[in-house]
C-alpha cells in the first residue's frame, strides 16, 4: 500500500483491488474502472448471523447495508443470508456458503462482495481468494461513503483517521495470513514483512499527525463553545438516525439552505445556526452526523471533535423517521449511542418528523416524552416544536432574587416584559423581585442579583 503525503482518502475497494489486480468487467470484457452511479460495483451483499440472533434484525441490517451500498455507488445484484451456530475463523461463513457466493458471483458478473459484519484482514483475504472478487464489510462501505461525502478539510482528516485505524489492525491479520502461507512462524523474517512493517509504521506516524490536528480543531471548538457560554444563548443539537430529516428541519427553524439529501450520510460536519424562539429570544441549533446501526467504533473515535459539538448543546432535539418500518429499531440505536456518548442526562424533545409520509395511527403507537410531531419537509407544526424547544430552554432558567433600589425601580416593568416575575415585595429601600430568567436574561441583569438561589 501507498500512502500519499497529505493523506489521499481512497476507497476501501481500490485497497482491495490493488492487492487483486485490476477487476474485469465480466459483461464487456473491459476494465470497470472507477465506480459512479453510471458505472457501479456490482455488489453481492451477504448477511450474517448466529442462531441466537434475532432473524428480523439480521433482514433488517442487510436491507439497510443495500442502501448503504447504493449510496456508496454501487448497484446490489444479489443478496444471500447465512445464520450460523458459529463464526468461522478463517472465512468467518461456511465453506458451502462460500461455494455459493462464487456461484452466484459468477452468474450476475458481480465485481465485489459486501458482508454485513466485522471481517478480519485473513478472513477477507481467504474470501476474496476462494470468490475471486474484492471482499468489503459494512465498516468498510460506512468510511468509504464518508470519505466520498468528506468536503472540508476537519471532515478529510477525519474520515482518513477512521481508515487508518480500521487498516491497521486488518495489516496485522494480513501478515500473520502471509506468515502461515509461507509455512514460517513467528519470528520468520522475509522481505514482503518489512515492507508491511514500513507501511504499518508510516500508518502509525500519519494517525499521530492527524491526530494532533484534531486535537487542535476540537481545541478551536471549545474556545468557541466557551465564547457561547460566557454569552448565555440556549443550545440545542439535532440528533437521530440518518435521513431521518434533520438538515430539513434545520432549514425549517432557522431559514438555512444546507444540503438536504434522500440519502444516508448526507450530513458529515457540523453546522451552528441561529433559532429564535418567543419568550426566550435567540437560541443555537447544531446539526450534525447521522447515527447508524453498527456503526464502526473507529468512525465514533474519529468524529469526536464533531460528536463533542452536540454533546456540549443543553437540550438535545432526537429527531425520528414516523414513516420508516425501522422506527423503533431506530430510536433504539439512538438512545444506545446517547448513552455511550454518556448524554443521557441532558433533556431530550423528541421530534417525530415526516408526519405527512406516515398513517396517522402511527402517532398513537409512539411512547416517547415530551415529543412533538412534525414535517419538516412541508413545515407542518414546526411551531408547536418552537414552543416545545421554548419550554426546555425556559426550564434551564434560574429563579432569583432581583433587588431595585427606590431610584431604579422603573426597571421592574422592563424586567416584566421580558420574564416572569413571580412575586414583589416592599423594603425599606426598594423592591426586591422573585423571577425566572434564562441564562441570556441572567447575565444581562446580574447587576441586580441578590443571590442565585432556588426559591
Ligand atoms: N416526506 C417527508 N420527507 C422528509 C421530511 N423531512 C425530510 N424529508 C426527506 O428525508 C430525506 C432526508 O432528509 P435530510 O434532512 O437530509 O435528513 P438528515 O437526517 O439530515 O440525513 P443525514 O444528514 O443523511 O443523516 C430528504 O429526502 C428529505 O427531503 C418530511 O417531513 N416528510
Ligand atoms: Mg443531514
Amino acid at each position: 500500500m501507498k500512502l500519499e503525503a497529505g493523506g489521499a482518502i481512497k476507497p476501501a475497494v481500490y485497497q482491495e483491488i490493488s492487492k487483486l489486480g485490476k477487476i474485469e468487467d465480466k459483461t464487456t470484457g473491459k476494465n470497470q474502472g472507477h465506480h459512479s452511479p453510471k458505472n457501479p460495483y456490482r455488489a453481492i451483499v451477504v448477511g450474517v448471523g448466529l442462531k441466537t440472533d434475532n432473524f428480523l434484525e439480521i433482514k433488517e441490517s442487510l436491507a439497510e447495508l443495500e442502501d448503504l451500498c447504493s449510496a456508496w455507488g454501487g448497484e446490489v445484484v444479489g443478496n444471500v443470508v447465512q445464520i450460523l451456530t458459529q463464526y468461522q475463523s478463517a472465512t468467518l461463513i461456511g465453506s458451502g456458503k462460500v461455494q455459493e457466493i462464487r456461484e452466484m458471483v459468477e452468474e450476475s458478473a458481480a465485481s465485489v462482495v459486501i458482508v454485513d459484519h466485522n471481517i478480519t484482514g485473513v478472513q477477507a483475504r481467504n474470501l476474496q481468494k476462494d470468490i475471486g472478487v474484492p471482499i468489503l464489510d459494512r465498516n468498510q462501505v460506512i468510511v468509504d461513503i464518508f470519505a466520498q461525502r468528506a468536503k472540508t478539510h476537519e471532515g478529510k482528516l477525519q474520515v482518513e483517521l477512521a481508515q487508518m485505524l480500521d487498516q491497521l489492525p486488518r495489516m496485522v491479520g494480513a501478515w500473520m495470513g502471509s506468515l502461515s502461507r509461507q509455512g514460517g512462524g513467528i519470528g520468520t523474517r522475509g522481505p514482503g514483512e518489512t515492507a508491511l512493517e514500513n507501511d504499518r509504521r508510516r500508518i502509525r506516524e500519519r494517525v499521530k499527525a492527524i491526530r494532533k490536528q484534531l486535537e487542535g480543531v476540537r481545541k478551536h471548538r471549545s474556545q468557541q463553545r466557551a465564547f457561547r457560554k460566557k454569552n448565555k444563548i440556549p443550545t440545542f443539537a439535532l440528533i437521530g438516525y440518518t435521513n431521518t430529516g434533520k438538515s430539513t428541519l434545520l432549514n425549517q427553524l432557522t431559514n438555512s439552505q444546507v444540503e438536504v439529501k434522500n440519502q444516508v450520510f448526507a450530513t458529515l460536519d457540523p453546522t451552528t445556526r441561529k433559532v429564535f424562539l418567543p419568550e426566550v429570544g435567540d437560541a443555537l441549533v447544531t446539526d450534525t452526523v447521522g447515527f447508524i446501526r453498527k456503526l464502526p467504533a473507529h468512525l465514533i473515535e474519529a468524529f469526536k471533535a464533531t460528536l463533542e459539538e452536540s454533546g456540549e448543546a443543553e437540550v438535545l432535539l432526537h429527531v425520528i423517521d414516523l414513516a420508516s418500518p425501522q422506527m423503533d429499531q431506530q430510536i433504539k440505536v439512538v438512545d444506545e449511542l446517547i448513552a455511550e456518548f454518556g448524554w443521557e442526562k441532558k433533556p431530550i424533545i423528541y421530534v417525530f418528523n415526516k408526519i405527512d409520509k406516515a398513517p396517522v395511527e402511527r402517532q398513537f403507537q409512539v411512547k416517547a416524552f415530551p415529543r412533538v410531531f412534525v414535517s419538516a419537509a412541508k413545515g407542518e407544526a414546526i411551531d408547536k416544536l418552537r414552543k416545545q424547544m421554548t419550554v426546555a430552554a425556559q426550564a434551564l432558567n434560574e429563579s432569583v432574587e432581583l433587588f431595585f433600589s427606590k431610584e431604579e425601580e422603573h426597571k421592574i416593568y422592563e424586567l416584566s416584559r421580558e420574564s416572569r416575575i413571580e412575586k414583589t415585595e416592599a423594603a425599606s429601600t426598594g423592591t426586591i423581585c422573585y423571577a425566572s430568567l434564562t441564562p441570556a436574561q441572567l447575565s444581562r441583569w446580574s447587576s441586580f442579583l441578590v443571590q442565585n438561589k432556588k426559591y
